[in-house]
């Protein structure tokens, strides 16, 4: 059995100060407790995880939240086509197409138990399109910016992703 592997959990990482916010082009901002996510919908998708690094981690069952369905109810304005997705991990930010991370998960159950903290719980954004890169698997999600323009400057998690590469 091939599974994800193990990093250190950053110090900043406090899952007691969790919540998921939708901020940024939206008309309803959004503050999401814990406690409210079985308010929405939870979906399952099994796929593989492969890492630039060269590991692969086989049949992961992921379940969690249609990142469309968390969007919809903050009202995204007409033109916003972008959202960067922030994490508690510091700098580290990946931003996404509008229709690309509609389709993404996030996830709060990995193989049918809670998502273990050092593989991103409470949440990670886990994208359902089988060409993403690894480090658009955001672990420890914390807000949607919902952006009108491209947010390049704050796009940081391929960067960080590959200098680990030696
Ligand atoms: N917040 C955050 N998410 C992240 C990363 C990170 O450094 N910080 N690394 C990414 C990369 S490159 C990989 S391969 C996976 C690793 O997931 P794992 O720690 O569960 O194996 O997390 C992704 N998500
Ligand atoms: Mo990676």
């Amino acid at each position: 059995m091939s599974q994800l592997r193990t990093h250190n959990v950053p110090d900043a990482i406090d899952p007691s100060e969790w919540t998921l916010r939708v901020t940024g082009a939206v008309s309803e901002p959004l503050r999401i407790r814990r406690e409210e996510l079985p308010e929405f919908p939870l979906e399952t998708v099994t796929e593989d995880f492969e890492c630039v690094e060269g590991w692969i981690a086989e049949d992961l069952s992921w379940r969690g939240i249609r990142v469309s369905s968390i969007l919809n109810r903050a009202t995204p304005e007409a033109d916003a086509d972008y959202v960067l997705v922030r994490s508690m991990d510091g700098e580290y930010a990946c931003s996404y197409q509008r229709d690309r991370v509609d389709d993404a998960l996030i996830a709060v159950e990995l193989d049918g138990r809670p998502l273990p903290l050092e593989h991103g719980g409470p949440a990670r954004l886990v994208p359902t399109t089988g060409d993403s890169d690894c480090w658009e698997s955001v672990k420890w999600v914390t807000t949607l910016e919902v952006c009108t323009s491209e947010p390049a400057a704050d796009d940081t998690a391929e960067n960080i992703a590959t200098s680990r590469l030696e």
